[in-house]
């Protein structure tokens, strides 16, 4: 059975605050998801936003949708919460006074975009309006501070929500790093950011939410053994500086693993039957 992540634990374990509800762009209950896997809708395309195109439902994931631009290929799909002011119900355009557009990337030729639109839309189940939420409206400044915990986006693995602290915070962005993971996933983003959310969104919102990697110790122990069991001493263990300072020095990294093809001989250094 799944559990969800233990956050009390762990901010106890890291002697950490959680950022307060207040400093996100977030809804305090989660919004509800009725869409469907199929639904088509109207987004606005992460290639090119000021070009509104048809999308269908890919999947559906707590309050997140999977999204896949109609005519582009299923190498560019998105992620987009149920209450983001980038989708709307099919006729928005048009209401709007826009156009719909191809999306970058569409895989026909431009001049049978036309046909394409009609023929994609032609018997297609549409979102009703009713299911799309209104955008909160989140706080008019940055209010994190650093060392805060939150749930965020890993924006490489965009289906993922992890374990997260603020790194640093600089004007109106703040810089987001995964516990337990090297720099590779981190970056900046604005504090009004969708992809940021209060700890606890995850587990109130049906969504699984990935536990801090296993890069430093205390992370790792945090994974790998139940609270109840203390933690194993060394025989002749004694409180040493020395250990002290393992505790906080960096942790050694991670082996690497390098596939090769069978048929490519390495090199002479190189075992390709490994
Ligand atoms: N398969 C990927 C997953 C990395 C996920 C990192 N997130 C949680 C910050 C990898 O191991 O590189």
């Amino acid at each position: 059975t799944y559990q969800p992540f233990d956050w009390d634990e762990y901010l106890k374990e890291t002697n950490s605050e959680p950022a307060p509800q207040h400093c996100f762009k977030q809804t305090v209950n989660p919004p509800v998801n009725d869409f469907k896997v199929g639904m088509k809708l109207e987004a606005l395309d992460p290639r090119n936003v000021t070009s509104t195109c048809i999308a269908t439902v890919i999947s559906v994931l707590g309050p997140r949708l999977r999204l896949r631009l109609d005519g582009s290929d299923n190498k560019n799909d998105f992620w987009r919460l149920v209450d983001s002011s980038e989708i709307h119900a099919i006729g928005h355009c048009e209401k709007s006074g826009g156009m719909l557009q191809p999306p970058l990337g569409f895989r026909m030729n431009a001049s049978s975009w036309p046909m394409f639109l009609l023929k994609t839309l032609n018997g297609a189940e549409m979102a009703p309006s009713k299911i799309f939420q209104k955008e909160p409206s989140g706080p008019g400044i940055n209010l994190f501070e650093v060392g805060q915990k939150l749930e965020a986006v890993d924006k490489k693995n965009p289906q993922l929500i992890c374990c997260a602290t603020v790194g640093a915070v600089k004007n109106d962005q703040i810089h987001v790093t995964f516990d337990g993971w090297r720099g590779a996933f981190d970056y900046w983003c604005k504090y009004d950011s969708r992809d940021i959310f209060p700890v606890g969104w995850c587990a109130k919102s049906g969504h699984p939410m990935q536990p801090p990697g296993q890069k430093n110790h205390a992370g790792a122990r945090f994974r790998m053994r139940p609270a109840s069991i203390p933690a194993p001493l060394p025989a002749n263990h004694s409180p040493t500086t020395e250990s002290l300072e393992a505790d906080t020095s960096a942790p050694p990294p991670p082996p690497i693993v390098i596939h090769i093809r069978k048929a490519c001989a390495g090199g002479p250094l190189i075992d390709s039957n490994q």
